[in-house]
């Protein structure tokens, strides 16, 4: 069994990051291991919240898994929730990475902002882990953010395509983008260094966390599991869908989470047919 180490907060409401990630990559028949960058009382999407920074934890538990000899076939970087952390990530990777796919998603914005609690100079920091990853996932703001491009809703195909060359020349294995507007349609658009490669659904109303981190989770669980990164992320992007969907159409639905667990079997059974 393939094993991935996912390292992002733990927030202990509003679905997202490890409380996301874990259960998706569980149900690609990939086994879950996950290390906390913080441990909040909700996302930060909220109005309040708590937040406990956990830097100083990542190196003994760095140590603890290298006494053991414990390997991985992928690292996962999502949320983090410092500028030191990322240099101690960077060892992680020094230490883990060498026979490991390196995925990093650089979550800190989105719809044109950065997330709160994060500093200005933040993006510039976050640049240097993207550099050595394998493969990176941000979202529209976030590689506006990377890339030091103004934001637009409505950002045209050939600019995201741009965006997507100058990525993929820091990561050099694959790149996509999410949250890509097109017309009535949501979706990403990937590149591998001499394609592009597009999936598009429906865009549905509706304003959910934690979307990116299940759609990341989502692709590496399906790389993971043998697809190539197109097909990956065809099944990343209608499991997220599906999720959305699911999620509007609940009529108690809270504005916190996506309800991705009951399109859970939506995705196991992509997950086989691959
Ligand atoms: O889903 C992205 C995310 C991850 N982690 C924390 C967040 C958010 C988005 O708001 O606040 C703590």
């Amino acid at each position: 069994m393939k094993r991935i180490v996912t390292i992002q907060d733990f927030s202990c409401v509003g679905k997202c990051s490890l409380t996301s990630a874990l259960p998706v990559i569980s149900a690609a028949g990939v086994e879950a291991c996950g290390i906390p960058t913080a441990l909040l009382s909700n996302h930060t999407g909220f109005d309040t919240f708590y937040s406990r920074d956990l830097t100083e934890e990542l190196p003994p538990i760095g140590a603890g898994l290298k006494r053991e000899n414990i390997t991985f076939d992928a690292i996962y970087t999502g949320y983090i929730a410092s500028i030191h952390q990322m240099q101690l990530i960077s060892d992680f990777i020094d230490e883990f990475g060498d026979d490991a796919l390196i995925f990093v998603d650089p979550v800190m914005g989105d719809n044109g902002r950065i997330y709160s609690g994060l500093s200005s100079d933040y993006p510039e920091h976050i640049r240097k882990l993207c550099g050595r990853a394998d493969i990176l996932a941000p979202n529209v703001t976030e590689a506006c953010l990377l890339l030091n491009k103004e934001y637009s809703p409505d950002i045209s195909r050939g600019e995201i395509e741009q965006m997507l060359v100058e990525l993929f020349s820091l990561c050099g294995k694959y790149a996509f983008i999410t949250g890509v507007r097109e017309g009535g349609n949501i979706g990403a658009v990937g590149y591998d260094g001499s394609e592009f490669h597009a999936c598009f659904m429906p865009h549905e109303d509706i304003v959910c966390a934690g979307t990116g981190d299940i759609l990341s989770a989502a692709f590496l669980g399906a790389v993971m599991r043998g697809a190539d990164f197109n097909k990956a992320l065809d099944i990343a992007v209608s499991f997220t869908y599906e999720a959305v969907r699911i999620t509007e159409n609940d009529p108690e639905r809270r504005f916190y989470g996506v309800q991705f667990e009951l399109a859970l079997p939506y995705y196991i059974e992509k997950i086989s047919e691959i």
